[in-house]
């Protein structure tokens, strides 16, 4: 298994150069904009994971094998999981820090940030002379931890001059909240601002999988569509390039029908500018939305969509992928309703939400004088 780094003036461009040197059989694990020091190789880079060697474009090629590459990918992740936890093991308080560092530590772990994040921003605390002082601590924390993510609330425009709808599609994997999200982006930013909408499910081998959102669809008055074959996906989005918006919704697969997700992951490459959001869900234990985000890599997402805040108190996940994804968040579902509950995402509402541990925006009067640190914010509605 090898991973190789391709870049170009477009993804598109890049993917091809991949494709042509590494074959089918090759995996898309993430693209994204070139990094500062690898510009100068192209404005884009496509990673992808290939357990060949790379091979003239020319050579025969096998059928692609996913879940042979998915199988291995999860091994690796598996052995990493055993190392960092053996190490965890040897030494699990964090070395250095002063008593009130420990303390924030202790707190911002509790809140399920990752122990290298949580370590640092309680070094910045010690380092910034904090000790003792609520809202120094709460304002430090903010600094160091919202440098390290970045929000993208909204749908992306397509770029000035490029003709033809915005794209958005939601993959992850099954129940997370793919299609009440959709339906929720349908109605506001569809119905509440006027764009002409479409919305179009993948519906693949599933019978009957697009019809909660054809029901959600027929009561929003918001036009639907359904594709069952990924190849079609390129001509159903070119019959609907008059909309304005296009929403895709996308099956989700586990890992006992991951074989299926390759031909929708090639699909979307395919597809120039779509704008696609790996929906994830914040109550799944880290561990295990780890290893979920790395299997949906290979759909190149570009930003994170979380759910179900409302199921849970530890919000460090969020920050924890975006900061490992190196992926902007966009929107946060925070419960059933529909088209309620949906946020777009906003830096200050996640800040607080990692550090109070509470979905609450406002803090009731009189609360501050309870608590640590964490309680004596009041969170910027979003
Ligand atoms: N508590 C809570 N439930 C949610 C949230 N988002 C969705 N749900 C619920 O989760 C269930 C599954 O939601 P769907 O939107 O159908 O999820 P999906 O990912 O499209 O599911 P499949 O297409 O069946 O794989 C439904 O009962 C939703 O109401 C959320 O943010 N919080
Ligand atoms: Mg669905």
């Amino acid at each position: 298994m090898h991973v190789k780094s391709y870049y170009a003036a477009t993804v598109e461009s890049a993917i091809r150069q991949a494709r042509q040197e590494l074959g089918s059989e090759a995996m898309l694990l993430h693209s994204r904009a070139a990094p500062p020091e690898s510009r100068h190789l192209g404005a884009y880079e496509a990673v992808f994971a290939s357990s060949v060697e790379a091979a003239p474009p020319e050579a025969p090629r096998r059928a692609p094998a996913p879940d042979r590459v998915a199988g291995e990918l999860a091994e690796i992740r598996r052995q990493l999981d055993r190392m960092s936890l053996a190490l965890s093991r040897v030494d699990s308080r964090p070395s250095g820090l002063e008593a009130w560092g420990e303390e924030v530590y202790a707190e911002l772990a509790a809140n399920g940030l990752a122990a290298d994040l949580a370590l640092r921003a309680a070094r910045a605390v010690d380092a910034g002379g904090a000790s003792g002082s609520p809202e120094r601590t709460r304002r430090i924390l903010e600094q160091e931890l919202g440098k390290l993510f970045q929000v993208a609330p909204g749908l992306d425009l397509p770029a000035s001059g490029q003709a033809g709808p915005r794209i958005a599609a939601l993959v992850g994997p099954p129940g997370v909240g793919r299609t009440s999200a959709l339906v929720k982006l349908a109605t506001r930013h569809g119905l509440v601002r006027r764009r002409t909408t479409q919305i179009l499910s993948l519906d693949c081998d599933r019978v009957a999988a697009g019809e909660p959102l054809r029901s959600y669809a027929t009561i929003l008055g918001v036009a639907h569509d359904s594709v069952d074959d990924p190849g079609a996906l390129a001509d159903a989005i070119a019959e609907y390039s008059r909309k304005q918006l296009i929403l895709l919704d996308t099956p989700g697969f586990g890992p006992g029908d991951w074989e299926r997700a390759a031909p929708v992951a090639e699909a979307l490459a395919a597809l120039a500018g779509v704008e696609t959001h790996l929906v994830l869900s914040c109550a799944m234990k880290p561990s295990d939305l780890m290893r979920v985000a790395d299997r949906y890599l290979c759909f190149a997402p570009s930003r994170l969509l979380f759910t179900r805040l409302d199921e849970t108190s530890s919000y460090g996940t969020i920050v924890n992928e975006a900061v490992r994804l190196n992926l902007p968040i966009s929107f946060l579902s925070t419960g059933q309703r529909v088209p309620g509950d949906f946020e777009p995402a906003a830096k200050a509402r996640v800040l607080d939400l990692v550090l109070s541990g509470s979905l609450e925006e406002e803090i009731p009067a009189g609360a501050a004088a309870a608590g640590g640190w964490g309680s004596e914010y009041r969170a910027v509605a979003p």
